[in-house]
């Protein structure tokens, strides 16, 4: 396969994925139509939907080095946080493991630093791959989120970092593992470990204290998608170990149309170039 040859205008999914194991263009009808009812269940049920081998081999090669370019143009960021990135219980006492702060170093692309013309940008932007996600999510709509830092982003932990425990601030989260570390890494959560209502706090605390017991993990090769509940499923990664950094891809959705995230949460992550940014902006009368 010639990725480049891939015709003008063309949906680049379908030059990426493997169509072969997972029918993504044709959801309606024959194998499509079963394969999407298999994601939707166990969706449903599990609270997670795992394709391994989603890109073929030699589409994630180019994927991958790409990445690989693009990534001493990231910044590093340290991300401390606690796992609702921010919005305590006032109630709860002083050590309570829910006011406890995390912290993490990954070194992220927001997605002003993606340029359109990148596969992996072309990916996000592919209808027919968010057309996949939404319906694997049963949703009326979802739209690919509009804000300018956090639509897609990259993020490599390098070796001995981990991805601090967390909730997402979106429902879903989906995932294209890029590049797997030599060991460790591996992504970790609490499937569904609350609701609007209430959360499992026993499995919550326990995690919170290094306790992986109730954790669920995947054996997650490069290439691997992965969509899951992200805003109600305590989750992590657990410490890159060996040479290679750990990359992946975050697609970021909606159910609104030109969702955008405050100026605040903004600077909170992506630290002193968004700042910039945004005060030039507001100088110039933007
Ligand atoms: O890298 C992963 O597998 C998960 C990343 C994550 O949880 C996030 O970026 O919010
Ligand atoms: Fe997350």
């Amino acid at each position: 396969m010639n990725i480049a040859s891939n015709p003008p205008n063309a949906d680049i999914a379908l030059t990426l994925v493997d169509l072969k194991r997972y029918p993504i263009a044709d959801l309606d009808q024959g194998e499509g139509a079963a394969f999407l009812s298999k994601c939707q269940h166990s969706m449903e049920t599990n609270g997670w939907c795992n394709l391994d081998g989603f890109i073929r081999p030699d589409a994630l090669t180019a994927l991958a080095d790409e990445a690989n370019a693009l990534l001493p143009t990231a910044e590093t960021l340290t991300i401390k946080r606690n796992i609702y990135q921010g919005a305590i219980d006032p109630s709860l006492p002083a050590n309570d493991p829910r006011r406890q702060e995390f912290m993490h170093v990954a070194i992220q692309l927001a997605d002003d630093q993606i340029p359109d013309e990148t596969l992996i940008q072309q990916l996000y932007k592919s209808d027919i791959l968010t057309e996949f996600v939404r319906r694997v999510q049963s949703k009326e709509q979802l739209y690919r989120c509009a804000d300018e830092f956090q639509a897609l982003n990259i993020v490599a932990l390098q070796p001995e970092s981990w991805h601090a425990w967390h909730y997402d601030t979106t429902e879903c989260t989906v995932t294209l593992l890029l590049q797997a570390a030599d060991q460790g890494g591996e992504f970790a959560f609490l499937p569904n470990s609350r609701t609007d209502e209430t959360e499992d706090r026993e499995a919550v605390d326990r995690l919170l204290a290094g306790d992986m017991s109730q954790a669920q993990t995947f054996s997650r090769g490069a290439g691997t998608f992965t969509l899951f509940r992200g805003g109600y499923s305590l989750h992590g990664v657990t410490k890159v170990e060996g040479e290679r950094p750990r990359i992946t891809s975050i697609m970021t959705y909606d159910e609104q149309p030109n969702r955008v995230i405050s100026d605040d949460i903004n600077i909170r992550i992506y630290g002193k170039r968004v700042e910039q940014i945004l005060a030039e902006r507001a100088q110039a009368g933007e």
